[in-house]
C-alpha cells in the first residue's frame, strides 16, 4: 500500500458505488468491484451523481459500505434537466457514438453542451471542497471531461488523472466536435490521463496537435499545454481474476448452471455465450446474423448447440429503445425461422443475472462471441478467461474491442465478415482440446497477472513518479486553464 498517497484519494464518476434508491446496495459494475476495496483500504471519498429529488431535506454524503462504513459516499444532486442534459445528451448521445466512431448516431444540441460544463463544474466542486493538501482527484470517464479545469482553479495542489474507459477515436472523427478544442483543453488540465490502448492515447495526442497546434512527445507521453506539462499513458484495465475463479467453481455458480440448463432443456447441449450491457457498439445484431448464418450453413450443429445471449438492458432512453426493439425481432425471427422438434437456436436473457451465476455460464460455455463494433476494452473477455477453469472453452473476439490487442492466444474474428464470424465459430467449436487448452493457457496467465489490482497500482505507481518528480516537479506547477464561453 505504500504507493498509495498518504494524502486522501477522491474517485468521481457518474455513476456511485451504492445505490441511495435501492437500500444502500452495492452497484453492479466493473469499476465499483475494482475501486470499492482501494477506497475502502484509503478511507477516501467518492463523489457521484445523485437525484435532486431523492437528496432534498437530507444530507448529500453518506458512510459506505452500510453495514461497515469506511469511506464516504458525496452524491451531487442534479435535477432532470441536467440529467437529460449531461448524461442522456451530450455524454450519451454525443461523446459516447462520436468516441465510438458510430456518427449516424451523433446526435448534439447546445443546451447538452451548456448543461455538460454545468455538471462537469458542479462535479469539481464538490471534489474540491472534499480535497485537502496534495489530495488526488481521479475521474472516470467521458463524463468528466470538463472536470480538471475546474478543480485547478479552485484547488491547485491537487493531483487530478482522469481515466478514459472509452476508444478516442482519430483525427479525422474527432475533428466533427463542435467543442473540440474546449474538451482537448480541459482535458490537459490533468496532470495524468490513462488510456486503455497505446492507440488511443497516440488518436488523443494527434488531435492535440492538430487543434492545439502543439508538437506533441508521442513515445515519451507527455504534452506542454500553455507550459505545462500533462503525461499521457495506457493503463489496460482488467477484471479481479481470483474473484472470477473461485465464484466460477462456487457452490453458487454451480446450482444456478444446473437449474438454468434443466430449466430450459439445455443439458446436453453445447452453448455459445454472448454477454453484453444492451448498447449499440457491442455489436449484437451482427452477432446474431452470425450465428443464423452458422446454423444455415452448418445444419448439422442444429440440435446440439445454443446460442445464450445475456443482455442487461441500460440507459432506457433513445435511441437504446430503439436498439433493445431491433434485438429483439432478430432473435425472434431466427427462432422462428430456425427452431425445430423442441429445439431453439436462441435464448435471449434480458434479466440482471448476478456476477457468480455469471461466472457459472462462463465456465461452462463451450465458445464466448465478443462482437463489438468498437470497444475500449471489454471485461465480458476478461471475465470469461478467468472463470474457464476447466481451459474447455474457447473465445471469439472482434478484432475492433479493445481486449484483441492485449491478450495473447484468442482468436479474432471481425464483426463486419459475417461469413467469416460463422466460419470462426464452426472452427472453434471444432478445435481439439489441446488447441483450446494451448489457447486458455496463454490467456489465462496473461490475465491473471495483469489483473484489476495490477491496473490500480500501475496507475497510482505513475502518480508517485510524477509526484516524486521523476518527471520534473516544475512542469507539475500549473496555473489553472479557464474555459471560455
Ligand atoms: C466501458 C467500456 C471497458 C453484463 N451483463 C451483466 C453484467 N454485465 C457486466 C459484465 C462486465 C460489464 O457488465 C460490461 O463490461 P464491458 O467492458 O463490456 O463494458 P462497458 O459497460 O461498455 O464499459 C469498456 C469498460 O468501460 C471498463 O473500462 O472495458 O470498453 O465501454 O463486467 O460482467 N453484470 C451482471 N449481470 C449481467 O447480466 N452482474
Amino acid at each position: 500500500m505504500d504507493i498509495f498517497p498518504d494524502k486522501k484519494i477522491i474517485v468521481v464518476s457518474n455513476r456511485e458505488p451504492y445505490s441511495l434508491s435501492r437500500r444502500h446496495q452495492k452497484t453492479v459494475g466493473g469499476l465499483v468491484s475494482a475501486l470499492d476495496p482501494l477506497m475502502k483500504a484509503t478511507r477516501g471519498v467518492w463523489i457521484a451523481s445523485g437525484s435532486r429529488d431523492e437528496l432534498k431535506d437530507r444530507p448529500s454524503r453518506f458512510p459506505v459500505p452500510p453495514a461497515d462504513p469506511s469511506y464516504t459516499l458525496r452524491l451531487v444532486p442534479l435535477g432532470p434537466a441536467d440529467i437529460e442534459g449531461y448524461y442522456n445528451g451530450y455524454s450519451n448521445r454525443f461523446l459516447w457514438p462520436l468516441c465510438h466512431m458510430t456518427l449516424d448516431r451523433v446526435y448534439l444540441t447546445r443546451s447538452y453542451w451548456r448543461s455538460y460544463r454545468k455538471v462537469n463544474g458542479l462535479f469539481a466542486q464538490a471534489a474540491a471542497e472534499e480535497a485537502g493538501e496534495g489530495s488526488v482527484i481521479w475521474l472516470h470517464d467521458y463524463h468528466l471531461a470538463l472536470c480538471a479545469p475546474f478543480i485547478k482553479e479552485l484547488c491547485q495542489n491537487a493531483f487530478v488523472s482522469i481515466f478514459w474507459h472509452i476508444p478516442w477515436p482519430p483525427h479525422a472523427v474527432f475533428r466533427i466536435c463542435p467543442q473540440k478544442k474546449e474538451l482537448l483543453e480541459g482535458l490537459l488540465a490533468n496532470d495524468l490521463i490513462g488510456f486503455q490502448l497505446p492507440a488511443f492515447m497516440e488518436n488523443f495526442a494527434r488531435c492535440v496537435e492538430r487543434e492545439l497546434g502543439h508538437e506533441v512527445d508521442i513515445e515519451g507521453g507527455v504534452i506542454s499545454h500553455k507550459g505545462r506539462l500533462t503525461r499521457l499513458k495506457a493503463f489496460p484495465i482488467s477484471v479481479d481474476f481470483d474473484w472470477f475463479e473461485r465464484a466460477a467453481v462456487s457452490a453458487e455458480a454451480r446450482k444456478f448452471i444446473s437449474k438454468f440448463l434443466k430449466k430450459r432443456g439445455l443439458e446436453g447441449s453445447k452453448i455459445i455465450l454472448s454477454v453484453n450491457r444492451l448498447d449499440y457498439t457491442k455489436g449484437m445484431i451482427k452477432c446474431l446474423e452470425a450465428v443464423e448464418l452458422f446454423f444455415t450453413k452448418y445444419p448439422r450443429y442444429k440440435n446440439s448447440v445454443t446460442f445464450v445471449q445475456i443482455a442487461v438492458p441500460t440507459r432506457k432512453v433513445e435511441p437504446y429503445l430503439s436498439y433493445m426493439e431491433r434485438v429483439q425481432r432478430k432473435v425472434d425471427s431466427i427462432n422462428q425461422r430456425l427452431s425445430r422438434d423442441g429445439w431453439k437456436p436462441v435464448e435471449y436473457i434480458t434479466a440482471n443475472v448476478a456476477h457468480a451465476e455469471l461466472a457459472g455460464l462462463y465456465r461452462k460455455a463451450d465458445l464466448a462471441m465478443i462482437s463489438s463494433v468498437y470497444d475500449g476494452m471489454n471485461l465480458v473477455a476478461k471475465e470469461f478467461i478467468a472463470s474457464q477453469v476447466d481451459l474447455s472453452g474457447s473465445l471469439l473476439i472482434s478484432e475492433l474491442a479493445g481486449a484483441s490487442e492485449e491478450i495473447p492466444g484468442v482468436t479474432l474474428i471481425n464483426p463486419y465478415d459475417t461469413e467469416g464470424c460463422a466460419i470462426a465459430i464452426k472452427a472453434a467449436l471444432d478445435a481439439s482440446p489441446a488447441e483450446k487448452r494451448k489457447a486458455l493457457q496463454e490467456a489465462r496467465a496473461h490475465v491473471r497477472e495483469r489483473n484489476i489490482n495490477r491496473w490500480i497500482m500501475d496507475i497510482f505507481k505513475e502518480i508517485k513518479n510524477i509526484q516524486d518528480e521523476q518527471i520534473p516537479s516544475q512542469f507539475f506547477k500549473r496555473a489553472p486553464v479557464v474555459l471560455k464561453g
